[in-house]
């Protein structure tokens, strides 16, 4: 798929901190779209092994907040095309997202996403319970009598993609435009002079470098140690699972707001799932027989019929969190520095916009207009962009 280049040159025009789908895409674009081609990728693990390959693959634009929407919807259009664009099947399909409402309360918030989209194109309306027993007539909308079903938000272009596929065709993409990618590198320190970057330390010696980015995840606090600057990132585990594979029955991605799930079934037969953030600070990627079972009980009030299934795999991922539930993109106090973080359990549904938004910022040292909003500046000046409606599981 890509070369391994068995030399680390002592210079590079832009290093990126973490292969994965962001720092990849992110490479690409600036190869593709500035000519920028002397570009090295490190990893201290291996390519697509963080959030990259954690993640449950759904793409979707139906956030709460202007600036969300207008993100994620660019996102959603750059993905429709990036199967053409990679030359690599990434098996984008398609399926609508509902977000059932169980109370009133969440249903005015859908409410409210739904008046948002519209007003940016974006398709999303609220359904009514019978409307949704059309769409989707597997859902139990009594939820075994425990909290009915009285409403849902559908987003017809919800989708889901082959997530390391994304990993693998920006690897590739990016190699074949001259960008290095080196597995295996860990970065032990970053060397700033007078508040300018000037490259970073690795396990294989200095690397020059005038800018930086940083697209860690979940490594984010360790990384931020090295140049002496504070985000409010905390680190909590996410969870997943998948059930063996049974024969293609749910085509919709199915969100319960209110008991913190989502399941959609992937091309290969699985049912993959994941529930809300363990409520907990931990830097670790351990999953447990606690969320396995919670999940599968609220997964039983929506689709009692399930009972027999089995679940094959479960995995973890460390979740960058931040206050507002928006991530924290582009510049620094710290000339040629760069951030992609915050991506807490929103981040591989904005692979190809972080990667065009961020090449843009590299390049031209000011931050693309879509990701304006979301600098780490905000935080101090009491500019939050409150996704929390939208961004997570479900509230
Ligand atoms: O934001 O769509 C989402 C999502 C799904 C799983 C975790 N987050």
């Amino acid at each position: 798929m890509f070369r391994q280049p068995e030399r680390l040159r002592c210079e590079y025009d832009a290093v990126i901190i973490g292969a994965g789908g962001h720092g990849l895409a992110a490479a690409y674009y600036l190869a593709r779209d500035y000519g920028m081609t002397r570009v090295a990728v490190l990893d201290r693990g291996w390519l697509g092994g963080g959030n990259t390959g954690r993640n449950t693959a759904i793409v979707r634009a139906n956030y709460l907040t202007p600036e969300g929407v207008r993100f994620y919807q660019e996102s959603l259009r750059l993905f429709r095309e990036l199967s053409e664009e990679l030359e690599y099947n990434l098996f984008y399909t398609e399926r609508g997202h509902l977000t059932l409402a169980h109370t009133e309360s969440t249903l005015r918030t859908m409410r409210w996403r739904a008046e948002v989209n519209k007003h940016l194109g974006v398709e999303s309306e609220v359904v009514r319970p019978d409307e949704l027993a059309r769409i989707c007539p597997w859902l139990d909308l009594q939820c075994g009598g425990h909290v009915p079903v009285v409403g849902a938000l559908y987003h017809p272009p919800g989708a889901i993609v082959r997530h390391d596929a994304v990993a693998w065709a920006y690897a590739r993409g990016a190699d074949q435009l001259g960008v290095e990618i080196h597995q295996r590198t860990p970065v032990t320190g970053i060397r700033v002079r007078e508040g300018r970057v000037e490259g970073v330390e690795t396990a294989r010696g200095f690397v020059r470098a005038q800018r930086v980015l940083a697209a860690v995840a979940g490594y984010t606090p360790r990384i931020m140690q090295m140049v002496g600057l504070r985000t409010p990132i905390v680190i909590q585990p996410l969870q997943a699972c998948v059930t063996e594979p049974l024969k293609p029955w749910l085509d919709q991605i199915v969100v319960s707001a209110n008991l913190h799930l989502y399941v959609s079934q992937s091309t290969r037969g699985e049912l993959v799932m994941g529930a809300a953030l363990d409520p907990y600070v931990l830097h670790s990627e351990r999953s447990t027989l606690d969320f396995v079972e919670s999940l599968a009980d609220h997964l039983l009030d929506l689709f009692p019929f399930l009972g027999g299934v089995k679940v094959t795999r479960q995995w973890a991922g460390m979740s960058d969190m931040t206050p507002d539930f928006s991530p924290i993109m582009g510049k620094t106090p710290i000339e040629g520095f760069y951030l992609d973080t915050g991506w807490g359990t929103w981040g591989f549904k904005a692979t190809p916009v972080c990667g065009t938004t961020l090449a843009y910022t590299l390049a031209h040292d000011r931050p693309h207009p879509l990701i304006e909003p979301f600098g780490l500046a905000r935080f101090e000046q009491y500019a939050l962009v409150g996704e929390k409606g939208a961004a997570s599981v479900g509230h």
